[in-house]
């Protein structure tokens, strides 16, 4: 039987590659708030699949949809925390509140919520791997990240912060720093505005989904003594938050 791995926000970016990457290797139980969408990748893959429909806000949702597995799918081998987007791009002297709740709402307690879901489980298998998608924004602020550049230090606070709790529990906690990924991320922070989301990625060649997808694939394939606690991964032209060797 494979293992179950569960995957939020695949419905698209990473996560939906993430699904695509590991259904050889993987039972799935896919996540997001897209319903038509997880249909859509649930008929792509050539695995078992379990779709759940949540906004990973709502506390009382995310516990019900867990609940809700059938008792052979309650056993999650691997959860890997990657729903997450930005929600604009101000200086803090003129964001929004409203981005500011969704980004710390979804990125940060999101992830606990859902982590709080599952952890248990693995705890009392004495048995289990968790990845967080970080950001570099999780280690470097840069002009107008703000509250976003808070809701990924906080992921990489809880990644630390798992890791120590959960070492006597035989868990691996991983976390993946990428830098610019070419997704709908961009579209999402700038609420639609898809010109100004292409400028994003413009004048060099950005990390797709399917690179985080494999170098997911890769922490979960090394063997049980070895745990890649904390990836950095940028395209080859960024160097850091700010520095893009962008051709003009
Ligand atoms: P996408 O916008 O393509 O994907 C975001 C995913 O998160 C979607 O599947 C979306 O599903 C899900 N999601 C967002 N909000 C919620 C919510 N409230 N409830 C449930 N699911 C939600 O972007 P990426 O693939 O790029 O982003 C994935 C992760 O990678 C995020 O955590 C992001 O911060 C991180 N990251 C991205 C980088 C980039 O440059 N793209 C770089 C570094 C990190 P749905 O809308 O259907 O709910
Ligand atoms: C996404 C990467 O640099 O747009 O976390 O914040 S960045």
């Amino acid at each position: 039987m494979k293992p179950i791995a569960l995957i939020t926000g695949a419905t698209s970016g990473i996560g939906e590659a993430t699904a695509r990457i590991l259904a050889p290797k993987y039972r799935l139980i896919i996540t997001g708030r897209r319903s038509e969408r997880l249909d859509q990748v649930k008929n792509e893959l050539d695995t078992e699949v379990i779709t759940l429909n949540f906004d990973v806000r709502d506390r009382e949702a995310v516990n019900q949809a867990i609940e809700s597995l059938p008792a052979e799918w309650q056993e999650i081998d691997v959860l890997i925390n990657n729903a997450g987007n930005a929600h604009g791009l101000a200086p803090i002297q003129d964001g929004s509140v409203d981005d500011w709740d969704a980004m710390i709402d979804i990125n940060v307690k999101g992830l606990l919520y859902v982590s709080k879901a599952i952890i248990p489980g693995m705890v009392s298998r004495k048995k289990g791997h968790i990845i967080n998608i970080g950001s570099i924004a999780g280690i470097e602020a840069y002009p107008n990240g703000n509250v976003y550049n808070a809701s990924k230090f906080g992921v990489n606070a809880i990644s630390q912060g798992m890791r120590l709790d959960l070492n006597p529990h035989n868990i691996k906690v991983s976390e993946i720093k990428p830098g610019l990924v070419q997704t709908e991320f961009s579209e999402v922070r700038f609420k639609g505005d898809k010109e100004k989301a292409d400028k994003v990625y413009q004048g060099f060649d950005a990390l797709q989904a399917v690179d985080i997808a494999e170098t997911i694939e890769f922490i979960l394939s090394r063997p049980a003594h070895v745990n890649i606690a904390d990836m950095l991964v940028f395209p080859s032209a960024q160097a850091s938050a700010t520095m893009v060797n962008k051709k003009s």
